[in-house]
């Protein structure tokens, strides 16, 4: 098999263990040649810590692409995740538009939020251009929160069941036509994980849930789900890794008691991640 190859559309958020930071990593670990372009570079991340500083790479995203283009550069898959604006979606769109070739998968991670609200600087209208982008992907990996937004359905934190959970995936792919994999879902207070919709087929992946969440996970998740993709595995059983390993660097972390905003322990699990695609 030849070397798989992405290129993610993310920003760099300095501290915090977000976005490009765990997505290059986990990525290469995995031995996916990765290629980036970044939107934003951020002291931090925008969850929890005050006063972050902002630099604005929208202007650069379409001809980093176009160049790309031009040089006849291929990829497997392109990876969209936290895009801070409108415009950086809109760009985000051109990009693709000029990267994909026949056969490259689109994945996009539509960051918006958690926990039912929005993350810090996003308008109300964003979910509406968060679908468009959502629309043009093969595979989408929202939390609960980024679902019910999309959709425009009620959000339930907990106490919700599999009909729950059902009709919000049918609203998101009568939508979006996408493949669904819905993260952070949870019926009791033991097990926790996805809810995939491919295929007219919904089936889920559970993990061990743990007492304490973490900021960034969602990204731990997409990346490594992905990075599993890439490795030949299907979407059901990639989940099913991301979703155990995100659980794994969650117990690191909680054993490390490192503040939330400074995401989770992924660094140390990669050699378990390796085991678990057998790369070794
Ligand atoms: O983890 C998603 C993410 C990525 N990048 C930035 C963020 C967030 C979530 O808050 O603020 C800058």
């Amino acid at each position: 098999m030849s070397q798989k190859s992405i290129a993610a559309i993310h920003d760099i958020s300095g501290f915090g263990r977000c976005s490009l930071t765990v997505a290059l990593p986990l990525l290469s670990a995995v031995g996916i040649k990765t290629s980036v372009i970044p939107t934003a570079v951020l002291s931090t991340h925008t969850g929890g810590f005050k006063g972050n500083t902002f630099h604005d790479l929208t202007k650069d995203i379409e001809p980093i692409a176009l160049h790309w283009k031009n040089e006849n550069l291929k990829f497997d898959a392109v990876y969209t995740g936290y895009l801070c604006s409108p415009a950086q979606v809109n760009s985000a769109l051109s990009a693709i538009e000029h990267i994909k070739s026949e056969n490259t998968l689109i994945v996009v991670d539509p960051v918006i939020g958690d926990n039912g609200y929005s993350y810090s600087g996003f308008q109300r209208s964003f979910p509406s251009y968060m679908l468009r982008l959502c629309q043009k992907a093969d595979i989408i990996t929202p939390n609960l929160t980024e679902a019910c937004m999309l959709a425009g359905a009620p959000y339930k934190a907990s106490g919700y069941d599999a009909e729950y959970i059902e009709m919000i995936l049918l609203k998101l792919y009568s939508l979006t036509k996408a493949k669904i994999v819905l993260t952070g879902i949870s019926f009791d207070d033991k097990k926790i994980g996805a809810a995939i919709y491919e295929d007219g087929e919904i089936s889920y992946v559970f993990a061990d849930k743990m007492p304490k969440s973490y900021h960034s996970t969602g990204d731990i998740f997409a990346s490594v789900m992905i990075g599993a993709i890439l490795n030949g595995r299907s979407i059901k059983a990639s989940a099913q890794i991301a979703t155990n390993f995100t659980s794994l660097c969650i117990k690191q972390t909680i054993e490390d008691k490192t503040d939330a905003r400074f995401g989770v322990n992924f660094e140390t699990q990669i050699p378990n991640l390796i085991k678990y695609l057998e790369l070794t």
